[in-house]
């Protein structure tokens, strides 16, 4: 019989590598998986609204329905308050970040940066949808946490993942020493380990932008999608197309299968839609870990400053040889007067 590895154990086992290690950070991981568990239970649920009741109305028991993403949200900044561990978090659906001053928490480490459940607008449709999450060691001194500890470059973080609520449920962190992925197995209720070591090819075949906004994307990316489409076989273009529209989903295809996500700036969204220190930057880190690149068109994410808990950026991201083509377009056919 074949030795399963559950989560809980990679992270103790993981933690012996560190001969300082106190295990906060285990813990704050072993936290986010129950979270995760626990959104999951929701997520596979999602289809039967109209037996349990719709969001914003009140069930058979009595409770009020909770949209998903704001229970999702809820979940994880309960786990995160209540480990002790986590000073503070960051969550796209909190304007500001949430200090966390309970007498375990105040002067934890680490802080949180969290998507709680991204590709929201998929769930009515049963499309995959994810967390995302990246921690910090936070830069203020105690007490609970503050803004500066979010406004960290990417290069700073000590961990990040996520979470891909899709066929199966799996989690995928690093806290750079390569990427592993886990598959929750529900007969057990663990994430197990499934894909040790990932590796992003190289090379890919796949693209993944939504097309629709095509009149107002930089003429780099134009000029990058009709590379992707051009025939050659030497280079096997042209290339397939995927987009879900759910960026973990779309992204973890791709961390597997090789190819390239981009979401650029457009007219509707000029400094690009997604945001860069709980969607950008735990991927960025990610890629990178597994081999392959994540910029903004002209430089590693993970080194742009983050100036606010919401900024957004353009990404490219996915197999390395891919994201410097994309990249040499954008240098050669939209140059930036500035970075960005
Ligand atoms: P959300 O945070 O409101 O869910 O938006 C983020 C999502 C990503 O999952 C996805 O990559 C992107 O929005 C898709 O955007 P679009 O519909 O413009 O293609
Ligand atoms: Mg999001």
């Amino acid at each position: 019989m074949s030795k399963v590895t559950t989560l809980g154990q990679f992270i103790i086992e993981r933690q012996g590598d560190f001969p300082f290690a106190k295990g906060e950070l285990s813990r704050l991981l072993r936290d986010l998986g129950i979270a995760a568990k626990i959104v999951n239970r929701e997520v596979n649920k999602a289809g039967l609204v109209d037996i349990l009741g719709e969001a914003g109305t009140v069930n058979v028991q009595g409770e009020q329905v909770k949209k998903l993403d704001v229970f999702a949200n809820e979940q994880f900044i309960t786990a995160l308050s209540s480990g002790g561990e986590c000073c503070a978090v960051a969550s796209e659906e909190n304007e500001d970040m949430v200090p966390i001053d309970t007498i375990v928490s105040k002067n934890a480490k680490y802080v949180v940066c969290i998507d709680p459940l991204d590709g929201s607008s998929n769930i009515d449709v049963n499309v995959s949808i994810g967390t995302i999450f990246s921690i910090y060691r936070r830069t203020s001194l105690s007490g609970s946490g503050v803004l500066s500890d979010f406004l960290q470059k990417g290069t700073e973080q000590v961990a990040s993942g996520y979470i891909t609520y899709g066929s199966s449920t799996m989690l995928v962190y690093t806290t750079g020493r390569g990427v592993n992925g886990f598959t929750l197995d529900p007969s057990i209720g663990e994430f197990c380990l499934s894909h040790p070591n990932i590796s992003i090819p190289e090379d890919g075949f796949l693209y993944s932008i939504n097309e629709g906004n095509y009149l107002h994307f930089p003429d780099g990316v134009k000029q990058f999608i009709k590379y992707c489409q051009e025939e050659d076989e030497a280079t096997r273009r042209p290339f397939s197309t995927r987009y879900i529209g759910s960026l973990v989903a779309d992204f973890h295809r791709n961390l597997l299968k090789g190819g390239i996500f981009i979401y650029p700036s457009t007219a509707r969204s000029p400094k690009g839609k997604l945001r860069l220190i709980y969607e950008c930057n735990p991927l960025g880190w990610i890629v990178e870990q597994a081999g392959g690149k994540a910029s903004n068109g002209y430089k590693r994410i993970m080194e742009v400053e983050p100036e606010s808990l919401h900024q957004r950026t353009p990404l490219f991201i996915g197999s390395k040889n891919l994201v410097e083509k994309a990249e040499a377009y954008m240098t050669k056919y939209s140059p930036q007067p500035v970075a960005s």
